[in-house]
């Protein structure tokens, strides 16, 4: 078994329950177990570390803003190969290149607003998970 960290990113929160429970039908569809849940806003600082690797990059202010902008739903996911198969599940990173049917595909819409985030390999699964869920 595996364990791997995903998002439910502000602008899908804010639309409403109904696209979270899409979302979650979809993940638990998939044969996850969902063993940690939470809506909360989260801090600056907090986001600033998450997204440490894209630093310097230029949308990295932009990106910290948007997920601080609001209530964001966390999720701790095991399954087995959790981590590849969130990936597939979640599709590329802009909606205009997710494979049809995934959840960026159905619920993205523009590069930065891409509905969810999924740890992209063991290493950020185990230091994202240490950073949301502690
Ligand atoms: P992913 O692992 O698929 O979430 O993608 P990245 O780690 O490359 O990027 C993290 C987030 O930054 C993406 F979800 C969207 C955002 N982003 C932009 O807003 N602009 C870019 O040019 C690249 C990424």
């Amino acid at each position: 078994m595996q364990q791997t960290y995903f998002m439910i990113k502000p602008e899908i929160v804010a639309a409403g329950d109904q696209k979270v429970g899409e979302i979650l039908a979809m993940v638990n569809r998939a044969g996850f177990r969902i063993t940690g849940l939470a809506m909360r806003t989260l801090p600056q600082d907090l986001v600033e570390d998450f997204y440490g690797e894209h630093k310097g990059k230029p949308f990295y202010g932009d990106l910290v803003a948007y997920i601080t902008s609001g209530p964001v739903v966390t999720v701790r996911l095991e399954r087995e190969n959790a981590v590849a198969a969130l990936r597939e599940l979640i599709g590329a990173t802009n909606p205009r290149d997710a494979a049809t049917g995934t959840i960026r595909d159905l619920y993205g819409a523009s590069l930065q607003n891409n509905a969810v985030h999924a740890s992209a390999n063991p290493e950020d699964s185990a230091r994202e998970l240490g950073l949301i869920f502690g």
